[in-house]
């Protein structure tokens, strides 16, 4: 640190020049991530709880109640009644309460957890913190999750078995009305990861998939409203079907102005809850609706003029994610996108490039996107 302050003006000016360096979602041209800009009333609600800790919440009784209001808004959307939560750091932290949940209320030696090979990198992150076996299932044709495969993966020692409801490389739901079925057979937790299908999947066009708290085998279910819902940076949600699990994941603090808490982060912003408070208020069911199909539009876009160029899709998109591969090299192919400016990703196991149409790219997006990258597979 500098020995005196310098003046606001100054500080500001470098940190913007700083700034520059950062892509911007609003250039349509970030194509790999679950992120967005915010919804501009998501900034003004986060900027206005600032201050507040729901990690102390007799202080920030407003702030408690956003995000209780929040978790009901999202339980309800996903089917579920009296469901309790918390607005937490992301998708990691809530998938990693869920299985803190159910391995501390299953209370076996050597805890295994079934897992579809398809699963985020999140799980691996918390299987060595909550030193639990992962099990990986195999995947189907369609890259959802294999059931016979499931059913070979539980053992005695499985605490939950694992589904996911829109997958963070090819947006695939798996059949959890089925993994419901072998989770009832087995008597163990069903946890849903759908961090970001979670926000997509109940505004899409005559949605026909089961994949929440309407299956009473689901226990718990991941839901981020920092992706799809259009909320500022941090907010994860993790909701729990039944408030009694809440009792296996709690923390005592003895000082503080609640005798206990229910996540890993401590002290931890009021602001997410707002912001995600503040866009459900603004946008509705109609305004998710809206976005969510003008993703699924601009989806379809990118797809038809994928096949028309002649690329190859790994699989029919069912979300706003579209993966492919060129008839040539698609990793040198991802690389040239990158030095003309578009920011895609490239996936080792399936070789083949990944774009999530999050609400920033838009059709103008996408159309300037095909041309450039059949360009860039003809060099
Ligand atoms: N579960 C699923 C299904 C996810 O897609 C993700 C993140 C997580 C869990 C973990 O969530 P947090 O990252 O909030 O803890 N999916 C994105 C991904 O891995 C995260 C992301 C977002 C990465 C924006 C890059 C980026 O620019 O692609």
């Amino acid at each position: 640190m500098q020995p005196e302050g310098l003046n606001r003006k100054t500080v500001l000016s470098e940190l913007k020049k700083i700034q520059q360096q950062d892509k911007r979602y609003d250039d349509g041209k970030i194509l790999c991530s679950m992120c967005t800009r915010p919804h501009p009333i998501a900034e003004k609600a986060y900027r206005l709880f600032l201050s507040s800790n729901l990690g102390d919440p007799g202080l920030f009784p407003g702030s408690v109640q956003l995000e209780k209001d929040v978790i009901c808004q999202l339980a309800t959307l996903l089917h579920g009644t009296n469901c309790v939560g918390s607005i937490v750091s992301g998708g990691t932290e809530a998938n990693f309460l869920a299985l803190l949940a159910a391995r501390n209320i299953a209370h076996v030696d050597r805890p295994e957890v079934v897992l579809p090979e398809s699963t985020h990198f999140s799980f691996t992150k918390i299987c060595n913190m909550l030193n639990l076996k992962p099990v990986y299932a195999g995947l189907d044709r369609s890259f959802k999750v294999d059931l016979t495969s499931i059913k070979e993966c539980v053992t005695n020692n499985t605490v939950a078995i694992v589904g996911t409801a829109g997958t963070a490389e090819l947006g695939v739901i798996d059949s959890i009305e089925e993994l419901s079925k072998v989770a009832l057979e087995h008597n163990v937790w069903l946890h849903v990861d759908a961090a970001f299908g979670g926000l997509v999947i109940p505004f899409l066009n005559d949605s026909k998939y089961l994949f929440d708290f309407s299956l009473e085998t689901v226990k718990s279910i991941t839901v981020d409203p920092h992706k799809m819902g259009m909320a500022a940076i941090p907010a994860g949600g993790i909701i729990f079907r039944n408030p009694q699990e809440l009792d296996f994941i709690k923390t005592e603090t003895p000082y503080l102005t609640d005798n206990f808490q229910y996540t890993f982060v401590g002290t931890r912003t009021g602001a997410s809850a707002a912001s995600a408070w503040a866009v459900f208020k603004v946008l509705g069911m109609t305004g998710f609706k809206k976005i969510v199909g003008n993703c699924m539009k601009t989806t379809q876009l990118l797809t038809d003029g994928l096949e028309d160029a002649g690329f190859s899709l790994v699989v029919e998109p069912t979300l706003n994610i579209v993966a492919f591969r060129s008839g040539n090299d698609t990793k040198l192919l991802s690389e040239k996108l990158w030095k003309k400016g578009w920011f895609v990703s490239y996936i080792p196991r399936y070789d083949c490039i990944r774009v999530v149409v999050m609400p920033h790219v838009t059709r103008k997006h996408a159309v300037v996107f095909l041309k450039d990258l059949v360009n860039s597979n003809k060099k």
